[in-house]
């Protein structure tokens, strides 16, 4: 079968900042006078920034007002946006490039699938922006994941129907959307959510589309 279309999560499969986040949460959640640690963020990963901070709420046993609510999350978006400041092309995560050229040589859409509001402007830090067809964050759902808005989203702005196209995510939130889409999905970068998806590789360097065509 061939794919038409490639959907890429951002965070943890185009690029690293899933640490970023992290510390950023962390020093957030010393604010509520709680610890937060990696295994805590697993539960972040691919949730948007609000439900991020009510979980962290949550976990700290803490209730906020709505301005304090308001205000940490400014708070963690400008930890956050300081930290990735650097970024730059050569901070693509490992296979991305490659497979983006092949799918452009070969008449593949491209698109992302990012429940981050900061999707676009690391797109650009990256300077791959313009091999997209197709760009949708969370600026652009009205439910995040794990519904199946985004990609669903996505590959319309490509032209294509979720069975023509493969999404890549390291996140559990984010597998189960593109799943409840009714995509196949290609699980990245985090071990712990490979048995949800559809095959699993450690980095993007490890997948071959010509070979997982001939698997299905
Ligand atoms: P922002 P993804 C997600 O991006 C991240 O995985 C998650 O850690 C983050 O909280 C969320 O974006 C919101 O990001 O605060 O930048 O809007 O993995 O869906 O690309
Ligand atoms: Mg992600």
């Amino acid at each position: 079968m061939k794919i038409k279309g490639l959907i890429f999560d951002l965070d943890g499969v185009l690029v690293s900042t899933e640490k970023n986040h992290f510390i950023a949460w962390k020093k957030t959640a010393e604010r509520l006078g709680s610890d937060f640690t990696e295994m805590d963020n697993e539960q972040l990963k691919g949730i948007s920034r609000v439900d991020s901070l009510k979980k962290i709420i949550t976990l700290a046993g803490a209730t906020v007002s709505t301005e304090y609510f308001e205000e940490l999350l400014v708070f963690k978006n400008e930890i956050y946006l300081d930290s990735i400041r650097t970024l730059g092309p050569g901070d693509a995560l490992a296979g991305v490039l490659e497979l983006l050229q092949h799918a452009k040589a070969h008449d593949i859409k491209l698109g992302v699938g990012s429940s981050s509001k900061n999707a676009n402007a690391i797109l650009e830090l990256l300077q791959i922006k313009d091999l997209f067809d197709a760009i949708i964050d969370g600026n652009g759902v009205s439910a995040p994941k794990p519904d199946p808005e985004v990609f669903l989203n996505a590959a319309q702005g490509m032209g294509l129907s979720a069975a023509d196209c493969l999404v890549f995510e390291d996140a559990e939130s984010g597998i189960l959307a593109a799943k409840a889409g009714g995509f196949k999905v290609i699980a990245t970068g985090n071990p712990h959510v490979a048995e949800l998806a559809d095959a699993y590789v450690d980095t993007l360097t490890d997948f071959n589309l010509s070979l997982y065509e001939k698997s299905l």
